[in-house]
């Protein structure tokens, strides 16, 4: 594309040797996901927790989302959970409702942790499970033993931390849409998982304090894979006309278009991406995505769309130019547009907004690193010249 591809005609004319760094990069992406054991026990966690919802509100639901759905959890992530209810009350879940503090009332007798926002224009409720018995002294009861009331149940698998919402949002769908979209090739999540472990390394993965969230570097990494690489390795899903009689619930929520195609056997089957197939291994793929954003990507006219063909809009297109305040509900956010990275579904979300010129910097300037420590322990092939076969 127009945004500088890189592939078959890129600019190395001596084809590097990415082996080393693949085997580095497969060896961290091993080392930080979880064990099947892990993910077992947050199944059952799961399933206990819908038990405790259910009894205190029969015909509710708990929605997983985040990295547990998309695939791209590292060992001892949270869970990130919704609770749903088709209620007749129109707004049975808001700050007037008594449930998310009965719900918190369900968990401290448990002898969780718990910690339920209510500042927030949804309440938020943060549980952790019970942790091995403190070695306390003899006698002396530690807070959570005093809270927690003999329910005659199993004990809770230690330290899983969740995050309640109650209510259903975007979040879900574009859980659901990674979740696709690394389905169709492995090294999507292998390059995350990466990618994640590197930022959060070399200090580029707090959105609270002037950088990027991990979500952010995933929309990167798609765009990388979708629009960069040559020959692709994903396809656009959001690119591929839906059927004519696809229900309204696939194609909008909350007035966003939420279309995307589903259908992984036939993305599997090559049937999507026609021609030769990219068989570009790890190592080099991490090359290239961090000399992409290194010099490729205009970090300060360009936006990351990638439901858009071509995967990058200009800001001035969008109007996402100068910085300004939105005033919410609750509290007034400041829209930056350093780092310009569009939702798939909230077009009108910058999911980079937390960066500011400081973050931006520093994530450039990692970037930029990162490449050259993969150029330098990636050798150049060897030649196969006749005077070496002499
Ligand atoms: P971790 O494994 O927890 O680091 P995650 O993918 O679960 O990664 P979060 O727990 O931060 O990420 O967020 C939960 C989900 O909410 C992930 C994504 O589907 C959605 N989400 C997170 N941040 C944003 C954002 N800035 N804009 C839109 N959706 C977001
Ligand atoms: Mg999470």
């Amino acid at each position: 594309g127009s945004h500088g591809s890189v592939g078959k005609s890129s600019r190395h004319y001596v084809p590097l040797d990415y082996t080393q760094m693949t085997d580095y990069a497969k060896a961290v992406v091993e080392s930080v996901s979880p064990a099947p054991d892990e993910i077992s026990m947050k199944n059952t966690t799961l399933r206990r927790i819908t038990e405790i919802c259910n009894n205190l509100v029969p015909g509710s639901r708990v929605i997983p989302f985040g990295s547990l759905v998309s695939g791209f959890a590292t060992k001892g992530a949270d869970m990130d959970l919704i609770f749903a209810h088709d209620s007749l009350d129109p707004q049975p879940f808001s700050h007037e409702s008594n449930i998310p503090v009965r719900l918190a009332g369900e968990f401290l007798k448990r002898g969780f942790e718990v910690d339920l926002l209510i500042r927030t224009r949804v309440p938020i409720l943060k549980i952790k499970t019970p942790g091995s018995e403190p070695g306390s002294r003899p006698g002396s009861p530690s807070a959570e033993e005093v809270l927690k009331e003999d329910l005659g149940e199993e004990p809770w698998p230690e330290n899983i931390s969740c995050d309640i919402g109650f209510k259903a949002h975007l979040g879900i769908t574009n859980s659901y849409f990674f979740r696709t979209y690394s389905q169709c090739d492995p090294r999507f999540r292998e390059m995350v998982l990466f990618v994640k472990q590197w930022s959060k390394n070399r200090d580029l993965n707090s959105p609270y304090f002037g950088t990027l969230s991990s979500y952010g570097y995933v929309l990167m990494v798609a765009h990388f894979l979708i629009n960069v690489v040559q020959p692709p390795i994903l396809p656009n899903l959001q690119l591929i006309p839906p059927e004519p009689d696809t229900p309204e619930s696939e194609l909008m929520q909350d007035g966003f278009s939420i279309w995307y195609f589903k259908d992984v056997s036939k993305i599997t089957s090559g049937e999507l991406l026609p021609g030769a197939k990219n068989e570009m291994e790890l190592g080099q793929l991490l090359y290239e995505f961090f000399q992409y954003f290194t010099t490729n990507f205009n970090f300060v006219g360009e936006v990351v769309t990638i439901r858009t063909p071509g995967g990058v809009m200009y800001k001035q297109e969008k109007g996402w130019t100068s910085a300004r305040e939105r005033v919410g509900e609750t509290t007034t956010y400041q829209d930056r547009y350093l780092l310009a990275l569009e939702d798939p579904f909230e077009i009108t979300h910058n999911v980079g907004r937390t960066c500011g010129g400081p973050g931006v910097r520093r994530i450039r300037g990692e970037m930029q690193r990162a490449a050259q420590i993969i150029r330098k322990v990636s050798t150049p092939v060897a030649p196969e010249s006749p005077a070496t076969a002499a």
